[in-house]
């Protein structure tokens, strides 16, 4: 039980023929590389096809909206997965770090209009950590990150300016 509740994506999302980046922080790897494979079960699961998935790293989760800027303006995505681990107990400046990532996401899905799903767990240790980055029926808020961003990107296409 790991207290939240997981996405679920509306009765007909599809992903089919989406572009979709995927932005991972190296910090925290043993994490993040559990959340890029709910990701993958994910964004498979709603039909994207992984040849139209962008993927690239960056330092920590502070520079996660950085590299989603940079492919959210690249013009090769629809939307953007953020994925990062932020642990109270092993960082000093974890509201910073946590803090500057959430508002610079928030920022650049704004201001680009690609949306840009937020992937990070900020949690207090790393059993919470493991908990939300679960194998396959588990919790994993790298999968709910997968549909938000199919979800977005729809509803960013739907009302695209003529
Ligand atoms: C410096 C730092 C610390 C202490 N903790 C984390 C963390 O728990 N998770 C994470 O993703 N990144 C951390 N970082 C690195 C910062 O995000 C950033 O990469 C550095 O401060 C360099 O700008």
């Amino acid at each position: 039980m790991t207290g939240d509740r997981a996405a679920a994506a509306p009765p007909g999302v599809d992903g089919t023929g989406l572009r979709i980046g995927v932005v991972r922080a190296r910090w925290n790897s043993h994490i993040v590389d559990r959340l890029a494979h709910g990701v993958g079960r994910g964004l498979a699961s709603l039909g994207v096809d992984p040849s139209d998935v962008v993927d690239e790293t960056v330092p920590g989760s502070f520079e996660l909206p950085m590299g989603a800027r940079i492919l959210a303006t690249s013009g090769q995505v629809d939307a953007v997965i953020c994925l990062g681990s932020v642990i109270r107990g092993e960082t000093t400046h974890y509201e910073l770090v946590a803090g500057e990532a959430a508002a610079g996401i928030q920022q650049v899905q704004l201001t680009t209009g690609v949306p840009v799903a937020f992937g990070i767990l900020t949690t207090e240790d790393e059993a919470q950590a493991l908990a939300r980055s679960d194998g396959p029926g588990g919790h994993n808020v790298g999968e709910d990150a997968a549909v938000v961003a199919v979800e977005m990107a729809r509803l960013a296409a739907r009302h695209r300016p003529r």
